[in-house]
């Protein structure tokens, strides 16, 4: 087996069909139909080391948006939400872990290939490890420079953007591939309309005059969990938000403030667009508030979003 990548260093332990397996155990059939056929679903979600110890961001929302992406495939996962629940705390406390992303997967196995999947048997695992910050600490400062992608965004009436499946993130990689080859931190993806999607693991707000804007389910985005969590905080704040937004690319290089927004990324600020600096090219003032309301609400999780905390 190849070195182990610097980010999985020190992990000890994989969960894989109902099994803690030691790391390097965690194996799959080179046949196995998602391999093959990109079948598989998965979830990205944190735990964060907060005032009253380590606690998951919104598991239950990652955990029904697995099922309804596992239901979508026909993959019926052989396990309760409550035993991955169960499995999953079980892992971060074995890691000793007081923050870190956790990823389930199932996905059709080992079984006949073919593209009928429904003799291949549904595996299932969860990994977890510190991931610090995906974009980088500087993007969270200062912000990323982004470009539009010319690969635009699978339609949902091609393959359903609302699930979270493995097969489905080759247009992410095209679009990333291609940011990072002109030296661009992160790509904007264009939905078949050209109107504006997301990135390429975010989704994407704008702020003009005061008001927030994201961009609508029906844009062909995934219905992403932060993208919730942030409109709800920025109601909360009092900010008008738009969150079913037609965005078109010339309103991209004229917006005061863009930031993205996901598990991994958490918010991250936008500061340029296609080599056009958004307002003064750095983190917005609405940017930043909601970026340290986001932070402060992980650190020290008030009363009022008590339900969004899984506490390990
Ligand atoms: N859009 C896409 C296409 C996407 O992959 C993500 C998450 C989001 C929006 C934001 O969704 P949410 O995490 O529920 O707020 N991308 C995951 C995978 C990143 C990766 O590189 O892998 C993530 O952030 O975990």
């Amino acid at each position: 087996m190849s070195e182990r990548p610097e980010m999985f260093e020190g992990v000890d332990t994989i969960w894989q069909d109902g099994e803690f397996v030691d790391f390097e155990d965690a194996q799959v059939h080179v046949l196995a139909h998602a391999l093959h056929y990109g079948t598989g679903v998965f979830e990205g979600v944190r735990c964060y080391d907060t005032d009253d110890g380590p606690a998951i961001f919104r598991w239950q929302e990652h955990l029904d948006r697995l099922y309804e992406s596992a239901k979508v495939y026909d993959i019926e996962i052989p396990f309760e939400p409550e035993e991955l629940t169960e499995a999953t705390v079980e892992l971060i406390r074995r890691e000793e872990l007081d923050s870190c992303y956790i990823r389930p997967i199932a996905f059709y196995g080992y079984g006949p290939l073919g593209l009928n999947p429904s003799e291949s048997p549904v595996e299932t695992a969860i990994g977890v490890w510190p991931w610090g910050a995906y974009l980088g600490e500087e993007a969270l400062k200062e912000g990323i420079d982004t470009a539009i992608s010319s690969w635009r965004k699978h339609s949902s009436s091609q393959i359903p953007t609302s699930a979270k499946t493995t097969g489905t993130y080759v247009n992410s990689v095209l679009a990333s591939l291609e940011a990072k080859g002109n030296d661009y931190g992160e790509a904007i993806v264009l939905n078949k309309e050209g109107n504006v999607a997301e990135g390429p693991g975010e989704n994407i707000f704008l702020v003009r005059d005061g008001e927030i804007y994201t961009t609508g389910l029906a844009e062909s985005i995934l219905d992403g969990i932060t993208r919730r969590s942030v409109i709800t905080i920025a109601e909360d704040l009092g900010y008008e938000v738009h969150d079913d937004a037609t965005i078109s690319r010339g309103e991209l290089y004229t917006a005061d403030e863009l930031f993205f927004t996901g598990t991994a990324a958490e918010v991250t600020p936008i500061r340029s667009v296609d080599d056009n600096e958004i307002g003064a090219g750095t983190k917005g003032p609405v940017t930043d508030e909601l970026q340290t309301r986001f932070f402060d609400i992980l650190e020290s999780p008030p009363e009022q979003y008590d339900d969004w905390f899984t506490y390990v």
